[in-house]
């Protein structure tokens, strides 16, 4: 029995919360106390919707199908790559009170634009605007059928207000969240202050069982049967969504109680046109006016020129020289970051070694960044350090109130799940292989950085808002932060003191030409090609140098002991140790060391096809991975953005002789220099550009990364101010690195539409997934010269 008993409390304590109080108050993001930040484009997943930040929130978004063209795929709703937009984002929002995103479909540009409204108890108004132009006049006018809907998520309820038969013109409706409320659409004009438009009306009301399945319905909804007839026009038939054809359909969750009220209001109207679509919560009683038409207009131009005046307060790009052009695409790259904002709610599925199955995480909220917002939009634990480096300096709180969300996820043992996918909408986006996440697997503490910045920014404005609410901010912060350091310090710990080793390697060495290390966040770059005990990274030996550092700080200003903090870092920083453990002599090179060969490549194999099968559902050959030479324990050499982490996280000193062979590999165009950026791996190295199975293709093999360039040009900022033998070469590096980043990024935006994932390291081009506004944004940081 005392087995069992242990058994299975050991297999809870991956899912058993730390038991520290909470950084954030249960109610931290009510409209009570935090009402600016209720309402928001929270559903980075979606072109256009909105939600509050509470967990089952009443959402609402926007549909919209071009009409009289070849149907398929034609209904946009989530962010797809496969859409084919020329663009599409944020190119100004404030992270707060208003936003303006274009979108670029094939032949017309949609502008989506909110602003919100305090007022009442629930977090106040908001009025949206979607303005619709054709690309060029050459062509017909395209017709173009907007969806609005709203959907409860399982609490709250909707009613549709009806007129002229099938013109929903208003939808009344509470939630315990939002109380009373009534979202009127307006009807569609030719722009502001001109005529109205022939427009044709239809509608949906309808129960969901699930946010993720709000495409699915409408789609099975549409029926060609409805006659558009402008009046000079000619009479065609095109799709609306058909409350009879969806209660015909199996839509209905079993149990009714779990299912959601949704509510389509769709407008078919030929472009230009413009149309307002107004929020109203039932609480705001005083309303001066209502927040349309030329108010809005006023309302908009006003946030507009506040977020210009704040956005060259901050980043002083004009003050720089920069073009508008340039200045524009900057802005874009932090409006999308902000706009990509999304607030979560729900559960990971975890696994320890414990568990014989994966289990479900407690349930929690996780307001951040997301990388992507067609194809990862979620939050990512090392990606988030990254985007709060640009965050903190348009809005600290809003970084405070963002790595609080995250430590308010770790459990008991200190880990927090790398990758969070939380709900059914989440889950849908990714295969079921990939949404189990293991307790003994790290992510970069990139939230380190961050918190550096922070404080960093605390010093430099001790009188402002965000400055004041620190103390009281890390204290709740400082246990949380305590075991999360620990936890790194003890579960990946390395095979010798003072080294350490990212667990979590792929176990299959036979399949790929280097086992991948995804826990680094660094994917496929090589390390050793045997993983095992013996290894250790230099990477997180540097993670780990910076970690013990801020927490020392953060302890010293709590006035907690600091003296194991110190002493850790005084060790870690310590370059003869570094040097010990990490440098190679033969490849002047810091340098990851374990069970290594050089010598692997893949080879095809003959599968033999078991009796009685049929042949032809396997493969004749596949790609498996041969090793000439045994592996043997040695320094692995590899060059790359790995053995650059010593200078990338300034723990090399200034008069350090290691600067000199990095300042030279960085400046190789064999090595990592390219006209772009720094490219991942050498040029040289045996595994640039190769793939790691057949169907694996190369990641941080060669592409150059905006995240690392990021650090590098910071690094050689900071190399490049101090006194020091290597000084005046890291400036001059700083400069043309810095061109060269900011004039690839930018260009590929002008050329693509999009910022991307990364970029080709032999032509500059952009790759990968787009928009990807995560740490390709830093750009803009960049820009600034802001480090
Ligand atoms: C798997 C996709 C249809 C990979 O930016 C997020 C991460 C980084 O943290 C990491 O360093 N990206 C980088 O190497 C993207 C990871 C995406 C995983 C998605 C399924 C859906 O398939």
């Amino acid at each position: 029995f005392y087995a069992l008993y242990m058994r299975s409390s050991l297999a809870r304590r991956v899912v058993t919360l730390h038991p520290s109080p909470r950084v954030l108050d249960a109610n931290s993001s009510s409209p009570a106390v935090s009402p600016e930040r209720y309402w928001g484009s929270y559903r980075p997943q979606v072109y256009f919707g909105m939600k509050t930040r509470s967990p089952r929130s009443v959402v609402t978004g926007l549909m919209w199908m071009r009409q009289f063209t070849d149907m398929d795929g034609n209904l946009r709703h989530t962010c797809e790559q496969g859409d084919h937009l020329q663009g599409y984002g944020w190119i100004m929002h404030d992270g707060v009170s208003f936003g303006v995103q274009e979108i670029h479909d094939r032949d017309f540009t949609l502008t989506t634009e909110f602003v919100k409204r305090m007022g009442g108890d629930h977090g106040g108004d908001w009025t949206w605007r979607i303005t619709a132009k054709q690309h060029s006049i050459a062509s017909s006018a395209p017709v173009i059928s907007l969806m609005f809907y709203a959907s409860t998520d399982i609490q709250g309820s909707l009613q549709a207000h009806v007129e002229d038969k099938n013109r929903l013109s208003s939808v009344t409706g509470t939630s315990e969240e939002l109380g009373n409320f009534k979202i009127t659409f307006g009807k569609p004009t030719a722009g502001e202050g001109a005529g109205g438009k022939y427009a044709r009306y239809n509608f949906l009301q309808t129960r969901s069982p699930g946010l993720d399945k709000l495409t699915d319905i409408v789609k099975n909804s549409l029926n060609h049967k409805f006659v558009f007839s402008p009046p000079k026009g000619e009479k065609r038939s095109y799709f609306a969504v058909d409350s009879y054809k969806v209660t015909n359909h199996q839509n209905q969750q079993k149990d009714p109680k779990m299912e959601s009220d949704f509510v389509v209001h769709q407008v078919t109207v030929q472009t230009p046109f413009q149309i307002e679509v107004l929020f109203e919560s039932g609480s705001f009683r005083e309303r001066p006016n209502q927040l349309v038409g030329s108010v809005l207009t006023d309302e908009l131009e006003m946030r507009k020129m506040a977020f210009d005046e704040k956005f060259e307060g901050i980043f002083g790009l004009q003050a720089k020289g920069f073009t508008l052009s340039q200045i524009e695409f900057a802005k874009a790259a932090l409006s999308n970051m902000l706009g990509g904002m999304g607030y979560f709610f729900g559960q990971s599925v975890v696994q320890s070694v414990y568990n014989e199955h994966p289990v479900l995480y407690p349930e929690g909220p996780l307001f951040t960044a997301v990388p992507s917002r067609s194809f990862f939009p979620r939050g990512f634990l090392w990606d988030e350090g990254f985007h709060q480096l640009l965050l903190n300096k348009w809005d600290s709180q809003l970084t405070q109130g963002v790595i609080a969300h995250w430590l308010d996820l770790i459990n008991v043992e200190g880990w927090i799940p790398r990758e969070q996918i939380l709900d059914d909408e989440a889950r849908s986006k990714v295969p079921s292989e990939f949404i189990v996440q293991h307790n003994e697997n790290a992510n970069p503490p990139t939230l380190f950085l961050a918190l550096q910045e922070l404080l960093e920014k605390r010093d430099a404005q001790p009188e402002s808002l965000p400055s004041q609410t620190m103390l009281p901010f890390l204290r709740r912060l400082y246990p949380r932060l305590q075991i999360w350091f620990e936890w790194f310090n003890t579960t990946q710990a390395g095979p010798i003191t003072n080294s350490y080793r990212w667990r979590g390697r792929d176990k299959d060495t036979n399949l790929f030409l280097n086992p991948k290390t995804l826990t680094s966040g660094l994917d496929d770059y090589p390390r050793a090609s045997h993983p095992s005990a013996d290894e250790r990274h230099v990477d997180l030996y540097c993670w780990m140098t910076l970690a013990s550092g801020v927490m020392a700080n953060v302890a010293r200003i709590l006035g907690e002991p600091h003296q194991v903090y110190e002493n850790t870092h005084r060790t870690l920083n310590n370059n003869d140790l570094l040097n010990e453990l990490h440098w190679s002599e033969n490849l002047h090179t810091f340098s990851d060391y374990g069970n290594h060969t050089q010598a692997v490549s893949l080879q095809q194999e003959k599968v033999f096809v078991p009796p009685g099968q049929p042949r032809h559902q396997f493969p004749v050959s596949r790609l498996v991975r041969s090793v000439r030479r045994a592996p043997k324990l040695q320094y692995v050499n590899a060059l790359g953005y790995v053995s650059l982490f010593p200078f990338l996280l300034h723990i090399l000193t200034p008069d350090s002789p290691k600067i000199e062979h990095i300042l030279r590999d960085i400046r190789d165009p064999e090595r990592l220099w390219t006209p772009y950026g720094l490219r991942s791996l050498s040029r040289a190295d045996p595994l640039y550009m190769k793939r790691n199975t057949e169907h694996d293709a190369p990641y941080w093999r060669g592409p150059i990364w905006i995240n690392i360039n990021y650090l590098a040009v910071r690094a050689l900022h900071h190399y490049g101010s101090i006194e020091g033998p290597f000084k005046d070469k890291a400036a001059t590096l700083y400069q043309e690195l810095r061109t060269n980043l900011i004039n690839n990024v930018y260009k590929q935006y002008l050329e693509t539409g999009y910022i991307w994932e990364q970029y080709s390291d032999s032509t500059g081009r952009g790759q990968g997934s787009h928009p990807f506004t995560g740490w390709s944004a830093l750009t803009v940081l960049i820009m600034a010269e802001e480090y």
